[in-house]
């Protein structure tokens, strides 16, 4: 089989997405996701301009030699752009290979270890009472892990609540927005969020909580203490990502399981967080990673030091990530959680997607291949549309971490 011809396609059905599109001579093709939230076009013209010339005439079942073509031939690794493009190629070639082989991809992987896939999903609120009304509509719709995130009195356009709670492109979004930050104030209400939603709802319920990088370690360590009593399935993102060794410090002061890595995107960046057990979940996903050959070898690696995968799965995922993800977290055996934060309808319309998911479990479906497509002519009526993250600052005007 030899690759003829490679398509990068950009839509905004809600939010931007890049997906690569592989066609062969046999008349197969695959396809992956190349999205890089707020930075799209910069991973296009990688693609473009240094990836596909390359790669015209290749045999697209030589994925391994491929991937470590694009990774280690290129004598510049790593970064997000690098590893956004090496993933929509790699994940387009294993779409192919398992539609040539007749099976779904996690045949390929070594079979299902299980028959469904957890996820858990996001409820968030201006306020406590808000929030634990959304964790209330949440478990209604099926769901048995959820994300609780809530504004904090004194701060406005809090991550992940309120106005831009859903991660779509608003028309605000063409420059960033700012948002403002203190961490005082935070860490003396988030403790009151979780108190309000066990009480309201029990302890059944597995509850989860982002602190997107903001905290120092020893801040991270208050806050993981104080949250012991609620039993939070993870912490997530405590400190800034880069920081690995600040772990050791939050761990030697509290048993609420940790969680970190949706910014990585090689191996090493989790290396001394895996071997050291610093965390319990590694949230490493298949777009920024590099594809599926290096996330199957990033959960190998974690299940050596019995840490478990928690694959990012927020809206700027495309569904062919959350597709590529599901067989991956269907096989580990080392499997922890998936994240899901659902999809906008018109997403859903171009990108027909084979997984299902049903009382609070994703299966990511038998279809050939991965199980996801994009529809092109649809996805040629909604045109990219220039949108960033937001930037945070402190009170006083200092840059924080968003
Ligand atoms: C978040 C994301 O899902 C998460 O845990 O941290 O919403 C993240 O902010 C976005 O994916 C950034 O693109
Ligand atoms: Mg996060």
């Amino acid at each position: 089989m030899k690759i003829t011809d490679i398509k990068v396609i950009v839509c905004s059905p809600g939010r931007n997405f890049v997906t690569v599109k592989i066609m062969t001579d046999e008349g197969l093709y695959g396809v992956g996701d190349a999205t890089l939230n707020g930075r799209e076009l910069a991973v296009v013209a990688y693609l473009e301009e240094h990836v596909i010339p390359c790669l015209i005439g290749r045999d697209p079942h030589q994925i391994e030699d491929i991937w470590q073509y694009l990774y280690r031939g290129a004598y510049w690794r790593r970064g997000p752009v690098t590893m956004c493009a090496i993933s929509g190629i790699d994940t387009a070639l294993w779409d192919i290979k398992a539609k040539a082989a007749g099976m779904p991809l996690y045949q390929l992987l070594g079979g299902a270890s299980r028959d469904k896939v957890l996820c858990y999903t996001h409820a968030q609120g201006t306020d406590i009472a808000e929030c634990v009304d959304a964790v209330g509509a949440k478990l209604d719709q099926g769901f048995k892990a959820i994300r609780c995130q809530t504004g904090i009195p004194g701060l406005p356009n809090v991550y992940g609540t309120g106005k831009y709670a859903v991660t779509t492109n608003a028309a605000d979004d063409a420059m960033p927005r700012e948002e403002m930050w203190s961490t005082p104030k935070y860490l003396n209400y988030a403790p009151k969020l979780f108190e309000a939603v066990r009480n309201a709802h029990g302890e059944d319920v597995h509850l989860l909580h982002d602190t997107h990088h903001r905290l120092t370690p020893i801040e991270a360590a208050r806050l993981g203490k104080a949250l012991e009593p609620y039993n939070l399935f993870w912490l997530e993102d405590t400190v800034a990502a880069e920081l690995q060794e600040g772990f050791r410090l939050i761990r030697q002061h509290t048993t609420t399981p940790l969680a970190v890595g949706e910014v990585f995107n090689t191996i090493w960046d989790a290396r001394l967080l895996m071997e050291e057990q610093l965390i319990d979940y590694i949230r490493m996903t298949v777009v920024h990673a590099g594809g599926i050959t290096p996330m199957r070898r990033v959960m190998d690696f974690a299940s050596v030091y019995g840490v478990r995968t928690g694959c990012h799965g927020a809206m700027d995922m495309s569904p062919i990530c959350l597709g590529a993800n599901l067989h991956l977290d269907l096989w580990a055996p080392n499997f922890g959680i998936q994240e899901f934060s659902g999809y906008l309808p018109e997403i859903l319309d171009v990108f027909p997607s084979a997984w299902t998911l049903n009382d609070g479990n994703l299966h990511p479906g038998e279809a050939h291949g991965h199980g996801v497509d994009i529809d092109e002519d649809l996805a040629a009526k909604y045109p990219y549309q220039r949108a960033y993250l937001p930037v945070n600052r402190l009170e006083d005007g200092t840059l924080w971490h968003w």
